[in-house]
């Protein structure tokens, strides 16, 4: 085909609306559907760039906007091994989605290929799925009109995935020991890993009642993403969910409406349709890769367990688990680090649990996963959460190696408890989904230590008690003149606006506070925590009226 006549045609069908500057935020682009045509052709494009630039190993687009209400929309690329993109291809992303004609986009093309030294017709192969949205299947036409416009690339539909699964996808598709490339490939592999994990931890099918557990699928893709796994895993399977908010219903199951872990961390009560249960709930967002729980406590009210909550069960059952190989002698005490990783956002108590009674590393980065996962990837554990839910855990390739040689240590098999804590460790590469933060993979990891430990969603929101914090939002004219430092704690500009917040926050008990703007809204977020929530939700309110 000519290249040149694929971009005219494309840029014909769809022309760069004057009025829109596109930037490629936290998560992507991402923004109301309806301009996000032309970003979507161009979209394509690149990432068949990006493959050929990687010798055709497969690169993968999502196109999602996760919590954000229906009328939006986004997308985002995804590298070979199932990390986010680079940040020197965002650049291009930027350049290409900001070209209005086919000589200026042509020319990008051009030296984004040079720039690899590659061939426009050399190989190239880009997986590419989406979530519920009305818009997907308009969005997804475009996306593949540009990856039709270079010769030589396979391009491969996934249809309806969340955000997880299709980085689950890419990377398995790269790396064949890491999974199976398909749907089945991803539940069989978590399902296996879920069901030896809770047999090797005294919990399998039968041996523990953990209650029961309601999955609010915030009306995405999570809810028939869930469903399959479960139906795959078939009546024996140790974890037995009920479904609400699953979108069966378009008249009234709209997508992240009074649903999802969204709306339940930022209202700080559970959805409509939960309201009344006592039972342990877990909230996926719309794209489930994010994953907080909640229950209604008969004597304390609504009680959420966020990402922090989340790390820290995971932290404290990792750490703990691997102890007893030190203990046994079969693990050096300083062979495996262990770090979390956290941002500002992190409520203050959880990082004092970390530090002062887990004993962990804490490291601060700044929002968004890519800036966590990246960190994380530095220690042989890496957990990682945003508060809102959003995170996972990696393993490096010594924990691995480390693993199998106690594995193959002949002591084990008059030590038991050693055993079992080498067999459950050396699961959780399988059980966790590294290649990104994943409800449902974060929400089987969390049920299974549930069940090893016999413990209820009210002992885990017992392991300490969050400070009263308060997050708001404002809207500014520009949210660009707002810049930070320190993963995100503190302000350099405006000039001086730091030192104010400083002021407002010196008088306050264990207060803290920080402003930075938002990479996926129009507005610039305060957060402010207190010793109460009276003085935490005045703090916010004094420092965003410097904002204003
Ligand atoms: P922004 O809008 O940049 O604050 C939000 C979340 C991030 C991250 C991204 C991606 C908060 C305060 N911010 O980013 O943590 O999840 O969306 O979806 O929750
Ligand atoms: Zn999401």
């Amino acid at each position: 085909a000519d290249i040149t006549a694929n971009l005219t045609a494309g840029i014909a069908s769809y022309p760069k609306p004057d009025s829109v500057v596109y930037s490629y935020g936290t998560a992507g682009f991402r923004m109301a559907a309806d301009l996000l045509d032309s970003v979507m052709f161009k979209v394509g494009i690149l990432a068949a760039i990006r493959s050929k630039a990687l010798g055709g190993a497969c690169v993968g687009v999502m196109v999602t906007a996760s919590h954000n209400p229906v009328p939006d929309n986004g997308v985002k690329l995804v590298e070979p091994s199932g990390d986010m993109l680079v940040p020197e291809y965002e650049k291009i992303a930027v350049a290409m989605a900001n070209a209005s004609t086919v000589d200026e986009l042509a020319e990008l093309a051009a030296a984004a290929l040079a720039a690899a030294s590659v061939a426009p017709d050399a190989p190239a192969a880009v997986r590419y799925g989406h979530d519920t949205r009305p818009s997907a299947n308009r969005l997804v036409a475009a996306l593949e009109a540009g990856l039709a416009v270079l010769p030589a690339v396979d391009a491969i539909p996934v249809g309806l995935v969340s955000t997880p699964q299709l980085h689950y996808l890419v990377k398995a598709s790269n790396e064949p020991q890491f999974g199976i490339a398909t749907l089945d490939g991803y539940n069989n592999k978590l399902i296996a890993a879920y069901t030896q994990l809770l047999e090797a931890g005294g919990a399998g099918n039968g041996e523990f009642d953990a209650g029961k557990l309601f999955v609010d699928g915030a009306n995405g893709v999570g809810a028939p993403a869930l469903a399959a796994l479960l139906a795959a895993a078939g009546p024996d399977f140790a974890l037995h969910a009920s479904i609400v908010n699953d979108g069966s219903d378009p008249e009234v199951n709209i997508l992240n409406h009074e649903a999802g872990a969204d709306y339940v961390k930022s209202n700080q009560m559970p959805p409509p349709v939960l309201a009344e249960t006592a039972d342990r709930c877990a909230a996926f967002d719309g794209d489930a890769d994010r994953v907080v729980y909640f229950f209604n406590s008969p004597s304390a009210g609504f009680v959420l367990l966020d990402g922090d909550k989340l790390a820290s069960l995971m932290a404290d059952y990792i750490s703990s688990t691997l102890q007893v190989l030190v203990d046994a002698g079969l693990v050096a005490a300083d062979e495996l680090s262990l770090a979390v990783i956290q941002t500002a956002y992190a409520n203050g108590a959880s990082t004092t649990y970390l530090r002062n009674e887990l004993g962990a590393t804490v490291e601060f980065t700044k929002t968004g996963v890519k800036h966590l996962h990246h960190a994380a990837l530095a220690y042989d554990i890496g957990v990682y959460f945003e508060a809102n839910g959003h995170g996972t855990v990696v393993f490096s390739p010594k924990y691995v190696e480390t693993l199998a040689r106690v594995a193959a240590n002949p002591d084990l098999a008059t030590a038991p408890p050693a055993a079992a804590a080498a067999t459950q460790l050396g699961l959780l590469p399988a059980v966790v989904n590294q290649a990104v933060g994943d409800a449902i993979s974060d929400m089987l990891f969390i049920e299974a230590i549930l069940r090893i430990r016999r413990l209820s969603v009210a002992d885990w929101a017992a392991l300490y008690t969050e400070h009263p914090n308060r997050l708001t939002k404002v809207a500014v004219a520009d949210r660009t003149v707002f810049t930070t430092t320190n993963a995100d704690q503190q302000l350099v500009e405006p000039t001086g606006m730091q030192d104010a917040i400083d002021a407002l926050v010196a008088p306050v008990d264990a207060g803290r506070a920080f402003v930075r703007p938002s990479g996926t809204e129009d507005v610039v977020r305060v957060y402010a925590e207190a010793s109460s929530q009276d003085a935490a939700d005045a703090l916010a309110l004094a420092v965003a009226k410097l904002v204003y």
